[in-house]
């Protein structure tokens, strides 16, 4: 995010969130440091790389009904659906007042700092090589002018055992997990049973309650109506909840819902009462939530601060101070006994062959210190490059071992100079006040969050406003064609 960007967030967020002004200077203080330290580039703004919307996702497996649900909640056809894999790639559905929905290649989400995609490119090309520049068959972006999508972003995804491209899609899904502020993680009621959906449970259930926003996913059993003729139609329900069990998945918000408009219609009028007011309880609560993403947005962009400055203090410096303090040492080790190895060598040598005229030994003495300099100085460059390579090296693996996204390399880079040979023991970049800066970014992480408490568990701390910013779409809305 560029500063101008940046300004314009603050004036933005001054309007809407106070509490988040504070914290969008907050990742100013942090690229500061990280700025100073060489740990991120002169344009790079962390603040960039988060999504300053809320944002929905959808997941699951693959027509289960995520499109259509996204048509229904916002009472547009603007996705298409179908029993086939109909999504191959990834929407990110935004607001706008134009009334025709546009739809906008991927390279528009990845080229824009102000949509949670910017460089995602980058990572693709990290995951599998050559596919950066095949971010339009992952990514698109398409506006629509529904009230219901004003103030947040809807990212529908195609089906999780749809696509060959697995480790690309995974890293995007990844990388929508944890940009989500809400994640609706979809099944298929006509197939509730594990091997139908062996990849999300192992993706999108297994490895996501382990999370400390676990509480972000809700898991939905769609296409319910279609059970209402089976024999045994509970029997779904329990096979479908066997599976998240088995997965880890105890406790959790668990729906049972089908479509108001494509769903097959219930002979039987009780059981047709009976499933209408289980699924409208189940999508109200669903809805409910999806409209106060807002809130849950906040938690998330603090979350994200907090994490940050921690992972700058707890891990990036003590690596970093390791590593170079590591390569300081060894290349001093290195210099100390190549000089004296090489003295000894060249006085030695100096001693046997001393010329009895002792003008010639003064030549020959002050020659000889030149030549031992000279090669000296070489040997120490050889060194310092070896050495700074292996720490080049070691911070590359454990940056990515630890998923880091500073760049520890480049901030070692300008520890690692042959010149001058003695430096303080510091960092590059680093001064005292830093310390108390990155302090003051856990307060304010600290202060914000209790005052997002306040404002939210206590509605009468905002007179007038309520968190909730629209009503709650109609359940039996007509989907326009
Ligand atoms: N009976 C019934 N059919 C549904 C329901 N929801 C969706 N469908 C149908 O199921 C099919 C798949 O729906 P989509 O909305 O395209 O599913 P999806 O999850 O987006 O599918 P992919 O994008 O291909 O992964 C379509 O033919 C829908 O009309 C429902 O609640 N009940
Ligand atoms: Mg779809």
């Amino acid at each position: 995010m560029s500063r101008y960007s940046l300004a314009n967030l603050e004036k933005h967020l001054t309007e809407e969130n106070p509490v988040l002004l504070n914290a969008a200077q907050s990742f100013e203080h942090i690229d500061h440091i990280a700025r100073s330290l060489g740990l991120i580039g002169e344009d790079y703004s962390s603040a960039g790389q988060i999504s300053w919307w809320p944002v929905i996702s959808m997941l699951g497996t693959f027509s289960a009904g995520k499109s259509t649900f996204i048509n229904h909640f916002l009472g547009s056809r603007v996705q298409r659906t179908g029993n086939q894999a109909v999504d191959d790639r990834f929407t990110v559905l935004c607001y706008s007042n134009y009334p025709e929905p546009q739809t906008l290649p991927g390279i528009a989400l990845d080229a824009d700092p102000r949509f949670p995609f910017f460089e995602i490119s980058r990572e693709l090309e990290q995951a599998v090589e050559g596919e950066g520049q095949r971010i339009n068959a992952y990514l698109q972006l398409k506006t629509c002018s529904s009230e219901y999508l004003r103030g947040k972003i809807i990212i529908d995804s195609p089906g999780f055992d749809a696509d060959p491209q697995r480790d690309a899609i995974l890293r995007i899904t990844t990388h929508i997990i944890d940009i989500s502020d809400l994640a609706l993680v979809f099944f298929d009621a006509r197939h509730p049973e594990p091997g139908a959906m062996r990849d999300t449970l192992r993706y999108l259930v297994a490895d996501t309650i382990k999370r400390p926003d676990s509480d972000k996913f809700l898991y939905i059993l769609n296409q319910m109506d279609t059970t209402a003729r089976e024999d045994n139609p509970e029997e779904v329900v329990a096979a479908w909840q066997r599976a998240l069990a088995e997965h880890g998945l105890t406790a959790g918000r668990f729906y049972t819902i089908y479509s108001p408009e494509v769903s097959v219609p219930i002979e039987d009028e009780a059981v047709s009462k009976r499933y209408r007011q289980k699924r409208d309880r189940d999508l109200r609560e669903i809805h409910g939530r999806m409209q106060q993403v807002e809130i849950e947005r906040a938690y998330r962009i603090l979350r994200t601060l907090e994490r940050l400055s921690e992972e700058l203090q707890y891990t990036v410096l003590p690596e970093l101070t390791r590593t170079v303090t590591r390569y300081r040492k060894r290349v001093v080790n290195a210099d100390l006994i190549t000089f004296i190895l090489a003295a000894g060598a060249l006085g030695y040598a100096f001693f046997l062959f001393i010329p009895p005229e002792p003008n010639t030994a003064i030549a020959l003495g002050v020659g000889l210190l030149a030549g031992l300099l000279i090669v000296w100085t070489r040997v120490h460059v050889f060194f310092n490059g070896l050495f700074a390579r292996l720490g080049a090296r070691r911070l590359r693996k454990r940056q990515k071992a630890l998923n880091l996204k500073w760049d520890m390399t480049r901030a070692f880079q300008s520890n690692a100079q042959p010149w001058p040979l003695f430096r303080r023991i510091r960092l590059a970049g680093w001064n005292k006040d830093m310390s108390a800066e990155i302090e003051q970014v856990h307060e304010t992480c600290k202060e914000s969050i209790q005052r997002l408490n306040d404002l939210y568990t206590n509605p009468s701390g905002r007179p007038g406003e309520s968190a909730i910013v629209q009503p709650l779409p109609d359940l039996d809305q007509a989907v326009s064609k």
